[in-house]
């Protein structure tokens, strides 16, 4: 079976860049010995006010203490810290975002949890999500699973009991499915969004959602249909973040012939603001999104 190595070098990606795919990827061995360690909350809250998991702080500090010292990365952008890390005397001008460990109240529960990254040449990491050079995720469920796009494709691979990720699924494209599963408090929605959940159930729609961005995306990149957390009454940016969730699970939606939006535009054309850009998100299957565009217009 084929191993990530192998695939990467029959990409066009140049060496640095297949060695720092590499050494992020096989960071999941030790990300997923942690959880056992790491079950409970932090007693601290990230720069956004959320209670920080233990986990959540853990894969942060050893994510970037690898990164850091590897060389290859002058900035990492990280869910889990205020500001932009710089290593300036990186040799390397990779920039990473990353989410270390998304969907963290799935944890004490032991539900499929996974770590987003994506990587940006020129060492700058507030750029727009389609500017992205890799976009990948690294996903703890009964297997782990890494799926990645280096711009050519969507491939998921499945770590084996050698410890090597050997391919799994080669160049997945998203079907046009009806699964559907929303964030936020049904009360709060705008009546915008709404109609888009009544439209989907009215299509058939099954909900899915199970509170972790990486897993429910996952399975919409296999069954097709849409997963969103909309804007709110008084929360206009939603919940989620553009550079370190939104980018790249978008960047790997359009790879796979899905689309991704705020309900308004192509959340990859959206160059950040700031770090913890928060945006309105609807990701899946190319028709699906345009169907949440045409409801949310005007709102
Ligand atoms: P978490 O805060 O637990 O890391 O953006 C983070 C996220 O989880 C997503 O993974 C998930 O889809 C969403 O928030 C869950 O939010 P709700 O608890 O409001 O559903």
């Amino acid at each position: 079976m084929k191993t990530l190595r192998q695939y990467l070098d029959d990409t066009p990606c140049e060496e640095p860049l297949k060695d720092l795919i590499e050494l992020i990827a096989y960071q999941s061995i030790p990300i997923r010995d942690a959880f056992i360690d790491n079950q409970t909350y932090a007693g601290t809250e990230n720069t956004y006010g959320e209670e920080q998991a233990a986990l959540d702080k853990w894969a942060d500090s050893h994510l970037i203490s690898v990164l850091g010292k590897s060389g290859f990365v002058k900035a990492i952008a990280s869910e889990e810290q205020a500001d932009i890390v710089k290593f300036p005397d990186a040799f390397g001008d990779y920039a990473v975002v990353m989410d270390p460990l998304d969907g963290s109240s799935l944890i004490q529960v032991n539900l499929a949890v996974g770590t987003i990254i994506g990587i940006f040449r020129g060492g700058e990491a507030l750029q727009k999500g389609e500017d992205l050079a890799v976009a990948m995720y690294m996903l703890y469920g009964p297997m782990t699973v890494l799926t990645i796009t280096t711009g050519n494709g969507v491939n998921t691979f499945a770590l084996n009991s050698e410890g090597l990720f050997v391919l799994l699924k080669e160049n997945i494209q998203m079907p046009e499915g009806k699964l559907f599963g929303s964030g936020g408090i049904r009360n709060e929605w705008l009546s915008a969004h709404q109609d888009f959940i009544t439209l989907c159930e009215q299509k058939g729609g099954k909900l899915r959602y199970s509170g972790s961005f990486v897993a429910d995306f996952h399975q919409i990149l296999t069954y097709g249909g849409v997963y969103c957390y909309p804007a709110a009454q008084g929360k206009p940016e939603g919940k989620l973040r553009l550079v370190f969730e939104a980018n790249p699970i978008g960047f790997i939606a359009k790879q796979a012939g899905g689309a991704i939006s705020d309900g308004k535009q192509d959340l990859l054309t959206v160059v950040p603001e700031k770090p913890d850009h928060r945006t309105p998100i609807y990701v899946g299957s190319k028709s699906i999104i345009e169907s949440a565009e045409s409801c949310m217009k005007g709102c």
